[in-house]
C-alpha cells in the first residue's frame, strides 16, 4: 500500500475536558442533524453532542455523529500538496503554488491539444454549497469544460430526473413534519434506521403517537422492514411493475382523486391506458408480490386522508430508477397526495450536501436549478458572471458514468476528482482502474491521502474537511443548515473553496470573473441569484441560518418576518411546467437487468450499514464505528448456505462476470434464498463484481442488481488477506 494505513485507531471514550461548544451541522448523511463539537483549552475537538433546540434532531445523534470529532486528526489525512510526472514515480512534496501551477498548466495543455471538453471534472455531494457554486463557476465560466459532473449520478440522479419529468423541476416537495400528519406511509428501497437514523426516529415517534400503517418495499428484511406492518419482498428491479399495479387497482376501483387530477395534472389518459395492462395477477408474476397484497396496499393508500411515499437507493440505483421515481410521483398525483401535510412524494437524500450540489453546483445545468438548454437562463448567468454567453455549452455534457468510458475511448485525457472515490464507489472497478491509468493527468483533491485514487494521480491537493471549513449544507427536507468552523484545517491542507479560488487565478478567463473569498460573500451571491426562483434563498444569510437552526427554502426576502421557511412545495399546485400542471407519465416496463441464471444463480444486492459511511475513508478510522464491521462480509440465507456447505463466519469467494471478491459469510434470514447482500464500504470488494447497467434517463448505475456465484476458498489465505484489509 502506497501510504501504509498504519494501525487501526483505538476505541476512545469522548473526553469531558470541553472548554467551549461550537455549533455546526453533521457532515455524514442528508438528515442534517445539528451538532455541537466540544473543544478543549488547546483548541482540540474532543467531544460531540446533539443540539436540543434544533428541529431536525432535537438533541439526538447517531453513532457516526457522536464520534465525528475524531475525524479531524485521523490517520491518513493529507498534509502537503504532492506532485509527480508519471504514476510510476514517487510523489514529491511541493508548495501550494507549485501544485496549483502544475494542475492548472496541465489542464490548459490538455485543453489546447485536444479541445476544451477533453478535460473532465467529477465532484461530490460532500462539499459546502458555497464550494459547489464556486467550482461550478470555475468549471463552466473559466475552465470551460462541459464534461463536469458529480458522484450524485451514483446517488440522487434518478430522483432528480424523476422530479424533473413529473413536476418540471427538481426539488423534494415534502418534509419530516409530514410523518406527523400522514395516515399511510410506503417506503421503497429505503432503510431509514441504518441510513438515516434520526429521520427514522422522527418517523417512529410520529407512528407511536398516531399509529399509521407502514409498508416497506424491499427485497431484504431490513431493520425498517422488521418494524413495518407489511413487508413487500419485491423481486429486484421491478418496483415500476408494482407501482403500475397499485395504480391499476386505484383507477379500476374509482379510488383516485379526480378533482386533483383534472385541476393539477396532464396525461391521465395515457397512464390509464398503460396501467390497464398491469392487473394484479399479471403484475404479481413479475414483481413477486401476491395479488391480494397489491389490492390491499392500493386501497389503504388511496383511502387514507393523507398518504406519503419515501424512497432511497432501492429505487434510484436501478435500470428503472427514473421511471420508479416517476411511478411514485404518479401514484401520489392520482391520489392527490402532493404538497399537503402528510401527503407527499419525498426522496430521502443521501450525502450531507447532495441537495446543495443539485441546487447550486452547475453540474447538470446552471445555478439555482437553471438549465443550460434554456437560452435566457444561459444569458442571465453569463452576464452575471461577466462572460460571453457563447462560452457556455448549450446542453449538458457527460455524466460521471459516461466520463469513464470516454476516458477509455480517448475522448477525455485529463480528470480532476474532487471529494469522491470512484475506485471503490463505481461499478466494475477493474475497468475504472484501467481508465485512471490511461489519463495524461489525474488531479485528486481529497481530505485523505490514503484514498485509493492517489495511486493513479499526478497531483494531490490535501483538502480540509467538514467543520474545518465554513458554509452551508441543504438536507433532505430542503433545510439550509450552517456548518461553522470548529478547528483549523489539518496540517497544510486548505479549504476546497480556497483551492478553487487559487485555481481560477491561473486561467486567462479567471481574471474576468469575480471569485469572492469569504464563504458568507459567496452565499450572498447565491442568494441574489435565487430571487424569484423555486429555490429562493434570498431571505437567508449565514447568521440567520444559525439563529434559526436551519431554514427551509423557498425563503424569499419578503418572508424574513416569518418565523420559518416553507415546509412544503406545490401546496396549491403550481408545478414548474409552463401551464403549472404536473405530468402523469406512462411507464411500460421492459426487463433489462442482469438476472441470475444457472452459472451465476444469486442476485447480488449491495448497500450500507449504520456504522460506516461510504468508502470508509472517515469511519474506517474511527474505532467506535469500525469495530462493528471491520471486515468485508456478505449476508447469505442459511438454507442457501447449507446447500453450498458454507458455514457461518467462514470465508467465501463471490464471483461475477466482472471479477471476484473474498468476504466472510454471515448466515441470516434477512436475505432471501436467491440473494446475497454485501455492504459497499470496503475497497476491492463488491464493486469488483457489480455490472452497473445504466438508467436511460438519469445514467445512474443499477448497483443493486447483478448476478453472482459463490465458491469455497482456502480459509487461512483468506484470513491473511482479510487482516490486511481490516488494518485501515
Ligand atoms: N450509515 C450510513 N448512512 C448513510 C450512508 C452510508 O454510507 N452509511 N450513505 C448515505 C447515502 S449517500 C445514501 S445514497 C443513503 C442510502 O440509503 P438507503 O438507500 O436507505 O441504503 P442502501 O443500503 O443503499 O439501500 C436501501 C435498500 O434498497 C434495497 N433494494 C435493493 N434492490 C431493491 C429493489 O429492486 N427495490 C427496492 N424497493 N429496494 C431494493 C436494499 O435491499 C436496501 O435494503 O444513505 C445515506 N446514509
Ligand atoms: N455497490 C454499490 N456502490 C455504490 C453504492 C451502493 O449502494 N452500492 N452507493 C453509491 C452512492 S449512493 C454514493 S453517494 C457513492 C459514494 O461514493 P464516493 O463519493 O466515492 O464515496 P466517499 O467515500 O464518500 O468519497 C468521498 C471522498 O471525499 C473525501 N472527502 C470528505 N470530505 C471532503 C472535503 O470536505 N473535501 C474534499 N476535497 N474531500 C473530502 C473523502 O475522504 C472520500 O475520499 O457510492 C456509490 N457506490
Ligand atoms: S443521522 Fe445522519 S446527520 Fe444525523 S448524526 Fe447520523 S449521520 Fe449525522
Ligand atoms: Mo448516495
Amino acid at each position: 500500500m502506497l501510504f501504509g494505513r498504519g494501525k487501526k485507531n483505538p476505541i476512545k471514550i469522548a473526553s469531558k475536558e470541553v472548554e467551549k461548544w461550537v455549533y455546526t451541522t453533521c457532515g455524514y448523511c442528508s438528515t442534517g442533524c445539528s451538532i455541537e463539537v466540544g473543544v478543549n483549552s488547546d483548541g482540540k475537538p474532543v467531544s460531540t453532542r446533539g443540539v436540543g433546540s434544533a428541529d431536525v434532531n432535537r438533541g439526538k445523534l447517531c453513532v457516526k455523529g457522536i464520534f465525528e470529532h475524531e475525524i479531524f486528526d485521523a490517520k491518513g489525512r493529507g498534509e502537503e500538496p504532492l506532485v509527480r510526472d508519471s504514476i510510476t514515480e514517487d510523489y514529491r512534496e511541493v508548495s501550494w503554488d507549485e501544485a496549483l501551477d502544475k494542475a492548472a498548466g496541465e489542464i490548459q495543455r490538455i485543453q489546447e491539444k485536444y479541445g476544451r471538453d477533453s478535460f473532465a471534472i467529477v465532484s461530490t455531494g460532500q462539499l459546502l454549497t458555497e464550494e459547489f457554486y464556486t467550482l461550478g463557476k470555475l468549471s463552466r465560466a473559466v475552465i470551460g469544460t462541459n464534461n463536469y459532473d458529480g458522484n450524485t449520478t451514483l446517488c440522487m440522479a434518478s430522483a432528480v430526473s424523476g422530479y424533473k419529468r413529473s413536476f418540471g423541476s427538481d426539488g423534494p416537495p415534502g418534509c419530516y413534519d409530514d410523518f406527523e400528519n400522514t395516515d399511510c406511509l410506503i417506503a421503497f428501497g429505503s432503510n431509514l434506521p441504518e441510513q438515516h437514523p434520526i429521520i427514522y426516529w422522527r418517523m417512529r415517534e410520529a407512528r407511536e403517537k398516531r399509529g399509521f400503517p407502514l409498508i416497506v418495499v424491499d427485497p431484504r428484511v431490513t431493520m425498517l422492514a422488521q418494524n413495518a406492518d407489511m413487508h413487500l419482498a419485491i423481486t429486484p428491479g421491478t418496483d415500476v411493475v408494482l407501482l403500475n399495479a397499485l395504480m391499476h387497482v386505484i383507477l379500476d376501483e374509482g379510488l383516485e382523486d379526480r378533482d386533483y387530477i383534472n385541476e393539477h395534472t396532464n396525461g391521465i389518459e395515457a397512464v390509464e391506458k398503460v396501467v390497464a395492462d398491469y392487473d394484479p395477477v399479471t403484475a404479481s408474476k413479475i414483481c413477486g408480490i401476491d395479488e391480494d397484497t397489491i389490492r390491499n396496499v392500493a386501497r389503504l393508500y388511496a383511502k387514507a386522508d393523507a398518504a406519503m411515499s419515501i424512497w432511497t437507493m432501492g429505487i434510484n440505483q436501478s435500470t428503472h430508477g427514473s421511471d420508479g421515481v416517476v411511478g411514485i410521483n404518479n401514484l401520489n398525483l392520482i391520489t392527490g397526495n402532493i404538497g399537503k401535510p402528510g401527503g407527499t412524494s419525498l426522496s430521502i437524500t443521501g450525502q450531507c450536501n447532495a441537495m446543495g450540489t443539485r441546487e447550486w453546483s452547475s453540474c447538470s445545468g446552471l445555478p439555482g436549478y437553471r438549465y443550460l438548454e434554456n437560452p435566457e437562463e444561459r444569458e442571465e448567468i453569463a452576464r452575471f458572471w461577466g462572460i460571453d454567453p457563447e462560452f457556455l455549452p448549450k446542453q449538458r455534457g457527460l455524466t460521471e458514468t459516461d466520463i469513464f468510458p470516454a476516458i477509455e475511448t480517448g475522448q477525455i485525457k485529463g480528470l480532476w476528482l474532487v471529494a469522491t472515490n470512484p475506485m471503490t464507489s463505481m461499478p466494475n472497478t477493474a475497468r475504472i482502474r484501467k481508465t485512471l491509468e490511461k489519463l495524461e493527468c489525474l488531479i485528486v483533491q481529497d481530505s485523505y491521502v490514503d484514498v485509493e485514487t492517489t495511486q493513479y494521480a499526478h497531483v494531490y491537493f490535501p483538502a480540509a474537511t467538514w467543520a474545518e471549513k465554513e458554509g452551508v449544507f441543504t438536507n433532505t427536507e430542503r433545510r439550509v443548515n450552517i456548518v461553522r468552523q470548529v478547528t483549523e484545517p489539518h496540517a497544510n491542507s486548505r479549504s476546497d473553496l480556497w483551492i478553487f479560488n487559487q485555481m481560477a487565478k491561473r486561467f486567462p478567463q479567471g481574471a474576468r470573473v469575480k471569485f469572492p473569498e469569504a464563504p458568507s460573500d459567496v452565499f450572498d451571491e447565491m442568494a441574489y441569484l435565487s430571487r424569484g426562483r423555486l429555490v429562493d434563498i434570498s431571505g437567508m444569510n449565514h447568521e440567520l441560518i444559525e439563529q434559526k437552526r436551519g431554514i427551509q427554502w423557498p425563503y424569499p426576502a419578503s418572508d424574513v418576518e416569518q418565523e420559518q421557511g416553507s415546509p412544503r412545495l406545490y401546496e396549491k399546485g403550481g408545478f414548474q411546467y409552463a401551464d403549472g400542471k404536473a405530468k402523469l407519465i406512462p411507464l411500460p416496463y421492459i426487463e433489462n437487468n442482469e438476472v441470475p441464471d444457472d452459472e451465476y444463480p444469486f442476485w447480488l444486492n449491495s448497500g450500507r450499514v449504520v456504522e460506516h459511511f461510504h468508502t470508509r475513508t472517515k469511519t474506517g478510522k474511527v474505532g467506535n464505528c469500525n469495530k462493528f464491521s471491520p471486515t468485508p462480509y456478505m449476508e447469505i440465507n442459511p438454507d442457501a448456505a447449507e446447500e453450498l456447505g458454507i458455514e457461518h463466519m467462514s470465508y467465501v469467494r463471490v464471483v461475477s462476470r466482472r471479477g471476484d471478491a473474498v468476504v466472510l459469510a454471515q448466515l441470516t434470514q434477512r436475505v432471501p434464498r436467491n440473494m446475497v447482500f454485501i455492504p459497499f464500504h470496503y475497497h476491492d470488494c463488491v464493486n469488483r463484481l457489480t455490472k452497473g447497467l445504466l438508467d436511460p434517463h438519469s445514467r445512474q448505475p443499477a448497483f443493486k442488481q447483478s448476478a453472482v456465484r459463490i465458491e469455497h476458498v482456502d480459509q487461512e489465505e483468506a484470513a491473511r488477506l482479510n487482516v490486511e484489509m481490516r488494518e485501515f
